[in-house]
């Protein structure tokens, strides 16, 4: 590797924490700086895959719980050669949701362990650092009424933050808490803090396995 590779950042958060503005900042800020780095999301709903979750997000459609779970992760696997290859090119990866949100998700409804919802997803690339956006619900709902997708109830979002406490639990993943009920640009001071560091940190290392 001649300048390194790039870094796998994730912000993940409850709805309205502010992960798409601040992965927006911080590519824009990593670029200014002379950095390679692109912004992703998952779902990725542009492929195959991404255009029946979106269906089932939207409502248009119904899928089974088991089912559409399996389909968000195998939305993340399609997208993995890609992935590692812009991270050996030096490209560091911002990305808008990942594993986290599949397990925090699924395992908010009845019946779902954590185990069985993070099954399908170990062996991804292991993202260098997840920055947790935190927000309290009374802070989210200034921000604007829900949504009509599927998830966008206050009771469901409440039970997935508990399944976030849950993963953050796990001290093989590098968590980050963020206070995300400042302003942008004093939450985007801190983003911008964290990735750098970690971003100098792991231009030597491997990628590594999530979950393994
Ligand atoms: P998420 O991707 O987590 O759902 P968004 O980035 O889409 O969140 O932001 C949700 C809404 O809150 C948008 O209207 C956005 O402009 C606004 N917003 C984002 N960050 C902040 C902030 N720090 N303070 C106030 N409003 C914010
Ligand atoms: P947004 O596109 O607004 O972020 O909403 N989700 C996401 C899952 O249930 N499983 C997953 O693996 C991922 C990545 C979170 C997407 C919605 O889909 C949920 C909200």
């Amino acid at each position: 590797m001649k300048c390194g590779r790039g870094a796998l950042v994730v912000l993940e958060g409850v709805d309205r924490a502010g992960k798409t503005t601040q992965c927006k900042e911080l590519v824009r800020e990593l670029q200014r700086s002379g950095r390679a780095a692109e912004m992703m999301r998952f779902p990725d709903r542009t492929t195959m895959i991404g255009q029946l979750i979106s269906s089932y997000l939207e409502k248009k459609s119904d899928l089974e719980d088991h089912t559409v779970h399996l389909l968000f992760s195998a939305n993340r696997w399609e997208l993995v050669p890609e992935m590692k290859q812009k991270l050996e090119k030096g490209i560091s990866l911002v990305v808008d949701r990942y594993a986290f949100s599949g397990v925090a998700f699924t395992s908010a409804k009845p019946g779902f362990g954590l185990e069985w919802c993070k099954s399908p997803d170990v062996g991804l690339p292991k993202p260098d650092l997840v920055m947790f956006l935190q927000l309290p619900p009374s802070v989210a709902a200034a921000r604007g009424e829900f949504g009509t997708e599927r998830y966008e109830t206050s009771v469901f979002q409440q039970a997935v933050q508990s399944k976030f406490d849950q993963l953050m639990e796990d001290p093989t993943v590098n968590w980050q808490v963020i206070d995300a009920a400042r302003s942008v640009e004093e939450v985007h001071k801190d983003i911008k803090q964290f990735a750098m560091n970690t971003i100098n940190a792991v231009e030597k290392q491997p990628i590594g396995d999530l979950w393994k």
